[in-house]
């Protein structure tokens, strides 16, 4: 199998693990500065999918050829699902975390439960679309640790004292939101 399919992202975390699992599974992915597609889609959703879908639309309108869109995000229990949808503008670029960690002030580990969560859309040849859901639970550290992955990665813990960003890349995508998500549409290609 070698299918070629664009990954709709600017993300360039997501892209780098996009790639990674795709390209193992036989997919030859494009970036969208590979497809020469240049563009800032606005999220207007207000839910993973509806912005997982629009972003893939938008892209396949545009190129015409099969589209993968990933639209993810970290749920805080205690912050109500907070940032959830909007983990992307949750506060300025490099003090996201930060805001997390300080709305988690004194609260006891056991209540810092989370979890990461992601819609994968996928627009075929056809322009048939499919979604797969893919979640990876954890707990909010109480400072940054690790170097690896992206976004929040270093406050996620997957287990005590062990946070995604202190994983390999394989680690990581065995067990991420992102990495179950696209098991099930690698499962569904092949069925
Ligand atoms: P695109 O829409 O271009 O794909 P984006 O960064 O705006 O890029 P989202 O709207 O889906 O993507 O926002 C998801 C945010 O959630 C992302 O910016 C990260 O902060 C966070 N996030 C998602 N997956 C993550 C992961 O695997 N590790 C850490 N943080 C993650």
């Amino acid at each position: 199998m070698n299918r070629k399919i664009i990954a709709a992202t600017n993300n360039k975390g997501k892209l780098i693990e996009l790639v990674k699992i795709l390209s193992e599974r036989g997919f030859e992915v494009l970036s969208l500065k590979q497809a020469a597609i240049e563009i800032d889609i606005e999220e207007t959703g207000t839910t993973f999918e509806e912005n997982a879908l629009l972003k893939a639309r938008e892209i396949y309108k545009i190129a015409k050829i099969p589209v993968i869109a990933d639209d993810s995000g970290l749920e805080v229990d205690y912050l109500n699902g907070a940032p959830g949808v909007y983990s992307a503008r949750y506060a300025e670029p490099g003090k996201r975390r930060a805001k997390v960690l300080e709305k988690l002030q004194n609260v006891p580990y056991e209540k810092r439960t989370a979890k990461f969560v992601c819609c994968i859309c996928y627009i075929d040849e056809n322009a048939d679309e499919q979604l797969f859901y893919g979640a990876c639970e954890g707990k909010i550290s109480y400072e940054n640790k690790g170097e690896n992955g992206f976004g929040y990665d270093p406050i996620f813990e997957v287990r005590e004292g062990v946070t995604m960003a202190m994983l390999t890349d394989d680690e990581k995508n065995a067990i991420s939101h992102r990495g179950r998500a696209l098991e099930k549409f690698v499962n569904y290609l092949q069925k």
